[in-house]
């Protein structure tokens, strides 16, 4: 179990949870020697920079762009005098990819992984009704030890460099909120949920995890505010008769408002907004509330102009709101998990969720996305001496992920990996440590999977038949026969397809990738690659093919926008792949797919 709470930061009447975000002190380590210099006293310079954002791409400087190292933050808190006697945390959202945080120049404590958020405790440590200095210390060189996986080069200049396994930029910093937290010492640490949905009723399993002691009861309330059901005890069902389901595209969502109390006296409250629904896969089918789902919607990225992979919050509401434009009803959170906003969002708005691990670039290579569809450059990456060290990291994540997320009714499943060199004979023990990891911590037991590139054959892919579900990632007509071999592109498509019909696994597939490099200036008639008139090309065969086969339960294109990724001969200033440029504006595809998507049931194929 995780040593501190994963419960979304909230105001409640016995917590409180102030937004630290703002301008920060910013210095980056330029000769490595902040350590040595006692920078967690306080770092040197003047310069200041929001939180949140990546640090990336404020500056003109290219040598700060690309800077890999200790990037070092620092701000000031005063922690009010009324928090004194509680447990007081600094409650970051994430920091890329590792962190030390200093208090009052005190080491406070650390984390490894730069996608999910994490506690430290300063309870002991706090000046109470003081100004207390906060230092952190970001470090954002890519390893093989940690996930995402990539490498740290040396130029000749000194200058270290980082080498991406992956396919969008190595945004880092402090990229989500950072809260001052204070929760009561004996509290509400965890909650799990679990619904049974029947004609006419559901049952709603509930374990509340307490820190310390007390008495828990609960009250459900509907969307009016009225209590439908109450409950006492930290573990227990409540029984509701007539409840408003958690649909696709159409959310309901009660409020599960747990206290804990010590002789009658409320000691801790805290509020879950939830949604009854349940996923089950059952042949070929993903069922939500008993019912066929048919995925429409996008690979995305958190990634925008200046604040690169920084939360932003009216990046979150305009995806949204071409989400909807378009018909979509689904995303996966390619290829880290998001933050928490996001999915509070999609709670709301009825999308399904596939929740990623950032566990991509198990495939040494630097342009996996083109080795990958080759078969070039596949080394054995799970046969390493460090192998044992990244699956302990990645099952952290794992472990990590699913506390935070695991009560999201918009998450339907969990993706452990993208496109990991599944052909190598060692990668089955890791692929099993993972599954059934992902299992044990979920009691909804959401459907597992990853997501398998071109090489992860019908014939080579020795971990496919660990997945609840299949997802593909394709680029027929892009990395495979493109331009005007595109005829020989369907072909050899159905040819693949027709060996994974042959294997009747009977079990859904999905695809989580498709899609073509496409800039928006380029119109050519007849089309070229990269033209708006190819990207229509591409998206039609692919269309056409999964239209062919009934086990094909979802299609989520490559990408929802355009994105930064590291330059390079393959890539115009970031990938093109975008079905929206990065400033969110649709190109001529964005009409092709939502003619599809508004005509598509939401059954299509049961
Ligand atoms: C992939 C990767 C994704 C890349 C994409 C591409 O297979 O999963 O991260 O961005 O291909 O566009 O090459």
């Amino acid at each position: 179990m995780l040593d501190y709470s994963m419960l979304y930061p909230l105001n409640t009447p016995t917590r409180t949870a102030m937004k630290l975000d703002g301008m920060w002190k910013f210095q980056l380590d330029w000769d490595d020697v902040g350590k040595d210099e006692h920078w967690n006293d306080g770092i040197p310079g003047h310069d200041r920079i929001p939180v949140p954002a990546s640090f990336q791409d404020f500056y003109t400087e290219k040598n700060i762009r690309e800077f890999t190292g200790d990037i070092w933050y620092e701000t000031e808190v005063v922690v009010p005098g009324f928090m004194k006697g509680n447990d007081v945390f600094l409650r970051f959202g994430a920091a890329t990819h590792r962190a030390s945080v200093y208090l009052n120049g005190e080491f406070a404590g650390e984390h490894e992984g730069g996608f999910l958020p994490f506690c430290i405790d300063i309870t002991e440590k706090a000046r109470y009704g003081e100004t207390n200095k906060v230092v952190v210390c970001v470090n954002n060189e890519l390893t093989e030890t940690n996930i995402p996986c990539g490498r740290t080069i040396v130029l000749s200049d000194g200058r270290k460099m980082s080498k991406p396994y992956f396919d969008f930029y190595n945004y880092s910093g402090l990229q989500r909120s950072v809260y001052l937290l204070s929760v009561p010492k004996s509290s509400i640490f965890d909650v799990d949920t679990k619904y049974l949905v029947s004609e006419g009723s559901a049952d709603i399993e509930y374990h509340v995890t307490v820190k310390g002691k007390g008495d828990v009861t609960l009250a459900l309330s509907d969307e009016d505010g009225r209590t439908v059901a109450v409950s006492e005890g930290a573990e227990g069902v409540i029984h509701l008769d007539d409840p408003h389901l958690w649909q696709v595209r159409n959310a309901y969502l009660y409020t599960l408002k747990i206290e804990l109390s010590d002789s009658g006296k409320v000691i801790d409250s805290y509020s879950l907004e939830i949604g009854i629904r349940d996923v089950r896969i059952s042949g070929k089918d993903i069922l939500i509330n008993g019912k066929p789902v048919y995925l429409k919607g996008f690979g995305k990225h958190e990634d925008s102009d200046i604040v690169g992979r920084g939360f932003n919050i009216g990046v979150m509401k305009r995806d949204f709101e071409l989400m909807k434009w378009i018909g979509a009803n689904s995303f996966r959170t390619s290829h880290y998990p998001y933050d928490e906003e996001i999915y509070r969002m999609a709670d709301r708005e009825g999308f399904l969720i596939i929740d990623e691990v950032p566990g991509v670039g198990l495939f040494e290579s630097l342009v996996n996305f083109l080795d990958a569809g080759t078969g070039k450059g596949a080394k054995s990456f799970f046969s390493k001496p460090t192998t044992p060290i990244l699956l302990k990291a990645h099952l952290r994540a794992v472990e990590e992920m699913i506390a935070r997320d695991k009560n999201h009714p918009s998450v339907i499943a969990w993706s452990l990996l993208n496109e990991p060199e599944s052909t190598d004979e060692n990668s089955v023990p890791y692929f099993e440590k993972l599954f059934a990891a992902a299992h044990d911590l979920d009691i909804q037991h959401r459907p597992r999977t990853f997501a398998m590139e071109s090489n992860s054959s019908p014939t080579r892919c020795r971990c496919h038949h660990f997945s609840d579900f299949i997802c593909l990632n394709r680029y027929y007509g892009w990395y495979i026969l493109g331009g005007y071999e595109i005829v020989d592109a369907e072909k050899r498509f159905r040819a693949e397809m027709d060996e994974w019909k042959a294997l009747d696994l009977n079990k859904p597939f999905v695809f989580t990738e498709y899609g073509a490099d496409t800039l928006p200036s380029e119109h050519k008639l007849p089309s070229v690659m990269w033209s708006q008139e190819y990207q229509n090309e591409v998206l039609e065969l692919q269309h056409r093919v999964f239209d062919s086969y009934d086990f094909i339960r979802g299609e989520q294109v490559w990408n929802f926008a355009d994105f930064q990724t590291t330059e390079g001969l393959m890539r115009v200033n970031g990938n093109k792949k975008g079905i929206f440029t990065r400033q969110r504006q649709p190109k001529d595809v964005a009409f092709l797919l939502k003619k599809r998507w508004e005509s598509l049931p939401l059954d299509y194929k049961a």
